[in-house]
């Protein structure tokens, strides 16, 4: 494109310190250095299946047990990392800024236990903390920190790793326990059907009350400063597309990505590209 990003923290800090409506929307890339995996590109593989395979109300239908090793396995790993200093970042603006809304597409709850305002922190994805009947006819929903969810999902320990560690079965070479429909979670309301995490998958809508939430934001008369754009391949809709949205309200964009050549839709005057770990840059921007 024509315009170059600009890669200095003075501008930025110039223009932060003038911005009053400031947008952040999140993806796997900011919980990557607390040690959880992307979606996309190296660590994207779950028993050599892509991850974003396996996030299909599909992949739940045809082989539910494999769905929650998997999802247990999710909801393991991000009950056993730390957020980090980014997440504490945004969340510290958030109790500063009143007019500063994350919208977040992870699933992992790293947001939340680094304190981030939940009035202002809108989870676009749903939470693997959440879980819900797999039947949309029964509105069963729980929170549910339940490790592992069921009995039956208990991932063996590590004997060559310190006390606590579990194998890692997202390594196809791993053996798994075979399941049966029986030995997962069920809805506890219509008893009939299994419960399934509360994420949204693809071809599914996200939450009602969360897109309401960003088209207010975003309907509002008042323009919009600046969109954070920070660890995501900005592939996947209806999240991309606030980046465009957020610009026609008049925001500048900053990337934070450790890949540089990640424009979301192309440079314009004013935006900011920032390569390199979030943990570390993002702390640095918002400073
Ligand atoms: C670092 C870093 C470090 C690494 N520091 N950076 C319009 C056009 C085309 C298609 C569609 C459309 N509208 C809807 C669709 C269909 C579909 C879609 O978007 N498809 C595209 C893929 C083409 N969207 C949907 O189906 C959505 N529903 C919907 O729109 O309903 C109505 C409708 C349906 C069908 C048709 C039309 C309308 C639902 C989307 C749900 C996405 N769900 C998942 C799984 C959640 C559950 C789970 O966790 O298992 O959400 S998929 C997965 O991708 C997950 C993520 O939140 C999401 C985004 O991924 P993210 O976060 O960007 O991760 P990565 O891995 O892609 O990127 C990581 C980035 O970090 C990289 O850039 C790295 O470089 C960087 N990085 N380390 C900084 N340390």
């Amino acid at each position: 494109s024509v315009f170059e990003p600009q890669t200095d923290l003075e501008s930025f800090h110039t223009h932060l310190k003038k911005s009053k409506r400031v947008l952040a929307l999140l993806g796997a890339g900011l919980s990557a250095s607390s040690g959880l995996p992307t979606f996309r590109g190296a660590g994207g593989l779950w028993r050599s299946v892509k991850s974003t395979d396996l996030a299909t109300p599909q992949a739940f239908a045809r082989n539910p047990g494999l769905s929650w090793q998997f999802y247990n396995y999710r909801r393991h790993m991000s009950l056993s990392v730390e957020p980090n200093p980014a997440h504490y970042a945004l969340a510290k603006l958030a109790r500063k800024m009143p007019g500063f809304v994350t919208l977040s597409q992870n699933v992992d709850g790293l947001s939340q236990r680094a304190d981030h305002p939940s009035d202002r922190l809108h989870l676009l994805h749903g939470t693997l903390f959440d879980l819900k009947c797999s039947d949309e006819r029964c509105d069963y929903r729980e929170e549910n920190y339940t490790d592992p969810v069921v009995p039956a999902l208990a991932i063996p320990a590590d004997q060559a790793q310190p006390a606590g560690s579990v194998v890692d079965i997202s390594d196809s070479m791993v053996a798994l326990p075979s399941l049966t429909t029986y030995d997962l979670p069920h809805c506890p309301e219509c008893k009939r059907n299994l419960l399934r995490p509360g994420v949204v998958w693809f071809g599914e809508a996200l939450p009602e009350v969360v897109l309401n939430k960003a088209k207010d934001y975003l309907a509002a008369p008042e323009n919009i400063d600046l969109i954070m754009v920070i660890g995501t391949s900005a592939q996947v809709w209806p999240a991309a597309g606030y980046i465009g949205q957020a610009r026609a309200r008049g925001a500048r964009v900053c990337v934070v990505n450790m890949d540089s050549d990640a424009p979301p839709g192309g440079w314009k005057q004013g935006d900011w590209m920032f390569a390199g770990d979030a943990a570390v840059l993002v702390p640095e921007l918002l400073k």
